[in-house]
């Protein structure tokens, strides 16, 4: 696997062929070592071309494990299905096994879940994704991962030509346009907008420490949203054109691991997600699930709690969902 990955990094790093010697030299290993990760490769999708000066990249990579490794500038391993139940509980599987920075991504889910349990709906066309790390943080700090997905989907999103806002805690959207008249009818389901993906972070802590950490991304690409849940959005839908997905992945995944490369890049995560937030500044309506908090959403605070403005003072919200209000409700 490892031979594989410095194989893609050696093959995105020149443009034109690299020979077979060259490169058992440059990675460390036998040519046989690098014929049969050449191989693997082409098994998985990615057809490393043969010329008589070497090997050279296929001209598009493709939507595959080593499609989104060749070039990705982020330090995750990347396993790649077709078809899985649910790329977070293929993460945790792996975690079980004492792997870490692995990206799971998969064409179609049959079993993905949101939080609380919650059916996700995830056919294939989508964005579905897991990345599991240990990060030597405390668990308090947990939730700013959640944020920096959050950060990178959306950053990945724009980068893409779609204007994504990100609604508290774990939402991605794109916010109806007003009319004329500033109504907007298609917010008729208090969301706030068009959900285009959601995020559902699962840990295991150790004492105060995170053991791991799985944080999955759900992200409608090329999807009709008539197959989704009412209102929900894709990114294909808001452009008018398929996106590339690949693109797409790598863009996220790079995002999310330079947000949370270090303490002080995590440190940086809250005033990213601020600017970047549809919920600071709205009435809101969050179900804490031991009850109803209803004011005006002012800020979000280490480690990712909603300050709510209410009638009855200030309120810090951790948990919980939350409805975007009109300014009359
Ligand atoms: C979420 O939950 O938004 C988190 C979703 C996380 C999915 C990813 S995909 C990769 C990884 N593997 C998994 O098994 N999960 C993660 P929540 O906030 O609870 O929202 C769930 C609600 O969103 C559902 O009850 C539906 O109303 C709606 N929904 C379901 N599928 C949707 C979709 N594809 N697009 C938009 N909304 C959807």
């Amino acid at each position: 696997m490892d031979t594989r990955r410095a194989l893609l990094d050696a093959l995105a790093a020149d443009d034109g062929p690299v020979s077979g010697p060259a490169l058992a030299d440059s990675l460390g290993v036998s040519r046989a070592a690098v014929w049969k990760a050449v191989e693997g490769l082409r098994e998985e999708g990615f057809a490393v071309e043969s010329t008589p000066e070497g090997y050279v990249a296929p001209d598009d990579p493709g939507y595959s494990g080593p499609g989104i490794a060749f070039g990705l500038d982020a330090p995750y391993s990347v396993e790649y299905r077709d078809r899985i139940a649910s790329t977070n509980e293929r993460a945790r599987e792996l975690a079980a096994d004492g792997k870490t920075d692995v990206a799971v991504v998969a064409d179609e889910q049959t079993g993905s879940r949101g939080r609380l349990d919650r059916e996700w709906v995830a056919p294939s066309g989508g964005v579905w994704l897991s990345v599991l790390t240990r990060p030597d943080v405390p668990t308090a700090r947990a939730p700013l991962y959640t944020l920096a997905a959050a950060v990178a989907t959306t950053d990945a999103a724009r980068e893409a030509g779609v204007d994504a806002k990100i609604k508290w805690p774990n939402d991605v959207l794109v916010e109806p346009e007003e009319s004329a008249a500033g109504a907007d009818d298609s917010d008729s389901t208090g969301r706030g907008g068009r959900k285009l993906a959601g995020i559902l972070t699962e840990m295991e802590g150790e004492a105060d420490r995170v053991g791991w950490l799985v944080v999955g991304v759900g992200v409608n690409a090329n999807l009709d949203p008539e197959t989704l849940p009412a209102g929900a959005t894709s990114l294909s839908a808001e452009r008018g054109s398929p996106v590339d997905r690949r693109r797409f992945a790598a863009t996220l995944l790079e995002r999310y691991a330079e947000l949370t490369a270090s303490p002080a890049a995590l440190d940086e995560v809250l005033s990213a997600w601020r600017e970047r937030a549809s919920t600071l500044g709205r009435r809101v309506r969050v179900d804490t699930g031991d009850g109803v908090v209803e004011g005006t959403a002012v800020d979000v605070a280490d480690p990712g709690a909603l300050l709510i403005d209410t009638d009855g003072g200030r309120r810090r919200v951790h948990a919980g969902d939350c409805e975007h209000l009109r300014d009359a409700e």
